[in-house]
């Protein structure tokens, strides 16, 4: 994998956004996987969302990551003029009524076009989907993953521990 040349691509409606799609980045910084980030508005900057998406795989991106609230537009149009496997994260943002907006929006798309929507602010997912399908032809990336997994495994066993600790007398002791 060359470190320099993104595979990658996390955009979002606003700067407002980067709060959530930190945590994208931040599984990619783990996983040392090349990748950029910027914001791209679908309304406001509407030529710049075009432009991205219909020469982001001409520039080595290989996977889109994108965020936005409210009026959730921005993933379900990156998608419809980019043969890239486009993630989408909703998020809870200042024009959002409760959430329910931006998931369904991103969600709702029609036959043809599909965004494989995460869950609300699910920014981290996003970042371990995108990093899976990089890992169907990076075996690096598949051994990484899977020690990744064993460590849940691991956080799990800990606080099942914890729990048996704290009620010793109504602890499940039949499963493992
Ligand atoms: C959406 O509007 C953005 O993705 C963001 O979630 C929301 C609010 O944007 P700002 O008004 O904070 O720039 O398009």
């Amino acid at each position: 994998m060359d470190a320099t040349k993104p595979l990658v691509g996390i955009i979002m409606g606003s700067d407002s956004d980067l709060p959530v799609m930190k945590q994208a980045a931040d599984l990619l910084e783990q996983f040392s996987v090349p990748f950029e980030l910027t914001v791209v508005s679908a309304h406001r900057t509407p030529q710049r969302m075009m432009d991205y998406a219909t020469h982001a795989a001409e520039r080595g991106i290989k996977v889109i990551i994108a965020g936005a609230g409210g009026a959730a537009h921005l993933p379900g149009m990156v998608a419809a003029c980019s043969t890239l496997p486009v993630i989408g994260v909703p998020i809870l943002s200042s024009n959002s009524i409760d959430g329910w907006d931006s998931v369904l929006s991103i969600l709702q798309m029609p036959s043809g076009v599909p965004v494989a929507t995460v869950a609300l602010n699910g920014a981290a997912n996003a970042g371990l989907l995108s990093i899976q399908i990089l890992a169907t032809s990076h075996p690096s990336l598949a051994e990484q993953m899977s020690l990744y997994k064993k460590e849940l495994q691991s956080k799990v066993a800990e606080k099942v521990k914890g729990l048996k600790n704290q009620y010793p007398n109504h602890f499940d002791g039949g499963t493992h």
